[in-house]
């Protein structure tokens, strides 16, 4: 193998966890060796979180891998117990959801109220023909309805495919397709940005020539014209809250499909991760109790995902809901009306934990640190990070300007066809290093193999595969059994594939590396993107960096990086070619002569993916002066234009 360059792994700064959280975390460090010498019995414990009207006969039925079957023969229903069992528990005044709308209109749901909700919007949805092994669209922006519509059809054995708010007619309309919708549930808009930005048009435009659809169900949020198609479309309030607010929930089996997510992946057409019921919701229910510690009767907790992706479905409904967990839901952007949007909500509601992503955090850094400082956070007491490496610098500020230099900070690496969290610390247990994952949770095992399968050794780079199956791993794609084994099961047979690169360090501690299509290979030397990002990060005049690996002559691969500065970073010309030799040169000390990047470009914005990562492939068009490929899952795209100009001016 090539030699792979290290700078992550001199990050020596260490954060044991606070004394008090350690003293009454739910998880302690025994968790880990009593898991490991019986997985099987560890997740059998984990499911009894749950109610089950029938318990199990098998923990596990492996015998036709890579198709896993958990909790084999038991029965539940997944809405009971994320709403029920609470109320029946005498929790029914707890608030479940403290819901604040972008204009500043609040709402305030008890699970009491949300079983109401639910039920009526079960007997609806029943009402108009859907049952068991449905499909159901949803195409929401965060409001309550979006919760209630996921649970309703969990409740009746409907399965939900939720397609994120802000994709396109025809990526609607080609999942819509796939899963054989037979019903769509929208809205006639949601605000982003402070305007009402429309959705049903979209709807309409997508299920124009589709035969499957036979009713859209309309939420009325922004109160805006929309066409009406009579005898298809039907509002929300007409069906739902005319109906009635009791509902006698079915059970389902351990294995019934509780939802389809759609992620689109770097090549073809999107994937349908099927996720079904009861070890979904057991690894969900676990990993939000044992990762955030949530005390349920004192903490206040929020997860910033927008509900069309995976964090939204596993750490915003199924797992808090399911843990009885008191949340807040957001449904707009973090800048409006201002850029302390979110710090405001904090102090409103006194959030004890924050679960968001890296790219939101550089964002937060880069408009500086004086805007959390007005606001009081000292309820914080566990801040969490998903979606993308957290660089050591990124994850520092985190820590101080955010959780007041006291907070643990887990960083949960886990993906859509994971359905959980896999790897993270735990916040009673763990001292951490700014930057690392560091280790599978209980129950988890995973590895870093060579090209072979073979494992490396402590500070080698290598691809990340999960070593055994666990209970929220995807089932399938859907309809596509033979892509499922393909994609992720073929090429180191009994282990799953990931896709993305990791390395242990000297500790043993896990460092994720990013996607594996990401690697740059330069004179021979493998280099990581999320190294040599993290390295520019460093510098105290970089907030938000992107690296790609583009053709060169003389390297095979020459480094050019794109670099936005920090708030108040001067964007004047010679002095950023001045920069961009200090950056180099910076890259240098920090990692080797060898990851210095052949260009740096300053950049006002970098190309996300509407979930929030950057598009390295874009930044690869542009470095090697190709037309840019596919933009349309671009969160927002001019951003493109942004870049393109300001290279032609600066070259
Ligand atoms: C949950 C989610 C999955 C991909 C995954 C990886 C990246 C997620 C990460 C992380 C480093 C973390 N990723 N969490 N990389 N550290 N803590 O994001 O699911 O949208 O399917 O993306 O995201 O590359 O493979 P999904």
């Amino acid at each position: 193998m090539s030699t792979t360059l290290s700078n992550l792994l001199h990050e020596v700064r260490r954060f044991e966890p606070p004394a008090e959280l350690a003293a009454a975390a739910n998880v302690g460090g025994a968790e880990y060796d009593t898991a490991a010498r019986d997985r099987l019995g560890f997740w059998h414990r984990q499911a009894l979180r749950l109610s089950w009207t029938q318990p199990w006969r098998e923990i596990l039925d492996w015998s036709n891998p890579p198709f896993a079957k958990w909790f084999v023969g038991g029965r539940l229903n997944v809405a009971y117990n994320c709403v029920d069992r609470h109320v029946a528990a005498g929790h029914g005044e707890r608030v479940a959801i403290h819901w604040e709308g972008e204009p500043g209109d609040t709402r305030t749901i008890t699970y009491a109220d949300l079983l109401g909700e639910v039920s009526r919007a079960a007997n609806a949805l029943t009402a108009l023909g859907v049952g068991q092994g449905d499909r159901v669209a949803i195409y929401l922006p965060m409001i309550p309805e979006a919760v209630v519509a996921m649970l309703a059809c969990a409740r009746i054995g409907a399965t939900h495919s939720v397609v994120f708010g802000g994709f396109s007619a025809e990526s609607l309309r080609s999942r819509v397709a796939d899963a054989g919708a037979k019903l769509v549930i929208t809205a006639d808009g949601g605000y982003r940005r402070g305007k009402p930005s429309p959705l049903k048009a979209t709807v309409d435009a997508a299920v124009a020539d589709d035969t499957s659809v036979e009713h859209v169900v309309v939420v009325r949020r922004t109160g805006a014209e929309v066409d009406w198609t009579q005898g298809r479309d039907l509002w929300w309030h007409e069906v739902v809250d005319t109906a009635s607010p009791e509902h006698e929930p079915e059970s389902f089996d351990a294995e019934h499909p509780l939802f389809i997510l759609y992620t689109s992946g770097t090549t073809g057409k999107p994937k349908g991760i099927l996720h079904t019921s009861g070890g979904y919701l057991t690894q969900a229910a676990y990993t939000h109790d044992a990762v955030f510690d949530l005390k349920p009767e004192t903490d206040v907790y929020w997860c910033t995902a927008d509900i069309g992706w995976v964090t939204g479905h596993s750490y915003l409904v199924y797992g808090p809901l399911a843990n009885g967990a008191t949340q807040v839901m957001y449904e707009g952007t973090p800048d409006t009306p201002d850029r302390g949007r979110w710090w405001e909500v904090i102090e409103r509601y006194g959030v004890t934990i924050l679960y968001t992503a890296p790219t939101a955090v550089r964002t937060f850094m880069k408009w500086g640190s004086d805007i959390p400082a007005r606001h009081d956070l000292s309820s914080l007491r566990v801040l969490g990070s998903v979606g993308e490496p957290i660089n050591p610098e990124a994850w520092i500020w985190y820590r101080e300007n955010i959780g007041g230099n006291r907070t643990p900070i887990v960083d949960t690496w886990w993906q859509t066809e994971t359905g959980a969290i896999m790897i993270s610390p735990l916040p009673g247990v763990t001292a951490t290093k700014p930057g690392s994952a560091m280790d599978p949770l209980p129950g988890i095992a995973v590895d870093v193999v060579d090209r072979n399968g073979n494992p490396v050794g402590n500070g080698e780079g290598g691809r990340l595969v999960a070593t055994e199956p666990w209970p929220s791993m995807a089932r399938t794609i859907w309809g596509d059994d033979e892509r499922f084994v393909r994609t992720y099961w073929s090429d180191l047979p009994g282990r799953y594939l990931t896709g993305d690169g990791a390395k242990r360090d000297q500790d043993g501690d896990l460092w994720l590396l990013g996607r594996i299509d990401d690697v740059m290979l330069v004179s021979g030397h493998n280099i990581s993107t999320a190294e040599v990002e993290s390295a520019l990060v460093s510098h105290p005049r970089v907030a938000e960096a992107a690296v790609v690996g583009a053709a060169d002559a003389t390297t095979g691969q020459g480094i050019v990086a794109f670099v936005i500065l920090r708030g108040d970073a001067a964007r004047d010309e010679s002095e950023g070619a001045a920069l961009a030799g200090e950056l180099r040169a910076h890259v240098a000390t920090q990692i080797g002569a060898i990851a210095k990047p052949r260009q740096v470009i300053v950049v006002p914005e970098l190309p996300k993916t509407r979930s929030g990562k950057i598009m390295r492939r874009l930044l690869r068009d542009v470095a090697e002066n190709r037309p840019l490929g596919d933009v349309t899952t671009l969160q927002d795209s001019s951003v493109m234009d942004q870049i393109s100009s300001g290279l032609s001016a600066g070259a």
